[in-house]
């Protein structure tokens, strides 16, 4: 209800709302009325509340929650089940659990800090309270288990154009699951599968983005940074949050219809490093060489000094 209420706030963002309004569109009393209102107002929402007028959103604050996410939700939404916790270990490790209740799939978990954020290979994620999105998203699609690191690479789309949109800022991406801005890692993405043995079961995929930190732990302060360190603005995680949902939804079911193809220009036009001389660390050794592209199953295509291509599927690259 308190997402309807704020949705309600919202559409009227230049103009008061009565409370008469609010209680009819939502069949509530106008007592309860204002104690939603009460209790946006003591989340950190600014209302203006005038007699005879009604109510007035002046200023949204940098809020997370469950209806702050909720209230900006489109009506076909697939992220109907929603999860908010102020302090997880992993959202990675509670979708784990979910998924063994039956979690659906469109299920999204948000964590306003992680104490045991990770990265690919059981790395440390940086996940500070307050400042930073830490989640994750239950889906169950019907693909071919070697299509699922394609996920990562269609999440990272959705998340470049998403902050994009919120942000009016340009991001790139670098492969397989970083967002880089400036040269600095701003966001990381992790896909984990499950699946029986001929089939993919559910995926969980994990998105860390660094928004409003203003610092970074030393041994990672060289190659890291937040949107905000970057431009000396200050974001809505909330706002990112609801661009990327939509702009992964239609990614991820124009994917699922078209294909792969229908990706990778997109992907491509966002890449950093496509033409240049890399490493690339893989569990087998290192192999140097010029980034040509990707494939058109998303794999990395690199030519080595010897004119010899080379499929990576998985490695950290080094530019
Ligand atoms: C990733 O791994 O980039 C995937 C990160 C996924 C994090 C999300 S947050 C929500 C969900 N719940 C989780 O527990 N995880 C997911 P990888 O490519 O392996 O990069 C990890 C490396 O990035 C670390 O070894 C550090 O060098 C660096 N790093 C750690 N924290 C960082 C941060 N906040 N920002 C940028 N770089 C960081």
């Amino acid at each position: 209800m308190k997402a309807k209420v704020l949705q309600l706030l919202r559409t009227c963002e230049d103009h008061f709302v009565s409370g008469e309004h609010i209680s009819n569109q939502l069949s509530i009393s106008r007592t309860m009325v204002w104690k939603y209102i009460d209790a946006l107002r003591k989340e950190g929402y600014v209302i203006k509340a005038v007699s005879n007028k009604g109510y007035h959103l002046v200023e949204e604050m940098d809020v997370v929650n469950e209806h702050a996410i909720r209230s900006r939700l489109e009506v076909d939404a697939i992220f109907q089940n929603i999860i908010y916790e102020d302090t997880v270990t992993s959202t990675q490790q509670v979708a784990y659990k979910l998924l063994g209740e039956g979690a659906p799939h469109g299920t999204l978990i948000v964590a306003n800090e992680q104490t045991s954020g990770r990265g690919r290979l059981g790395r440390e994620w940086y996940s500070p309270a307050n400042t930073g999105i830490w989640m994750s998203l239950i889906m169950r699609p019907n693909i071919e288990m070697q299509q699922t690191p394609q996920l990562t690479l269609v999440a990272a789309v959705a998340l470049a154009r998403a902050i994009k949109e919120a942000t009016n800022y340009d991001v790139q991406i670098k492969w397989p699951n970083d967002l880089i801005f400036n040269g600095k890692k701003i966001a990381g993405i992790l896909t984990e599968m499950q699946s029986d043995p001929d089939r993919v079961k559910s995926v969980i995929i994990g998105i860390g983005i660094n928004v409003n930190q203003q610092t970074f732990p030393e041994s990672i302060a060289n190659i890291a940074s937040s949107l905000s360190l970057e431009t000396r603005e200050t974001f809505h995680r909330v706002a990112i949050i609801e661009h990327f949902l939509r702009e992964f939804q239609w990614l991820y079911h124009t994917y699922l219809e078209k294909g792969f193809s229908f990706i990778k220009p997109l992907w491509e036009a966002r890449a950093i490093s496509i033409g240049e001389e890399i490493l690339a660390k893989t569990a087998n050794g290192e192999l140097k060489g010029v980034a040509e592209g990707i494939s058109d199953e998303g794999v990395l295509l690199l030519k080595d000094s010897e004119g010899n291509s080379h499929r990576i599927y998985s490695a950290d690259i080094h530019l």
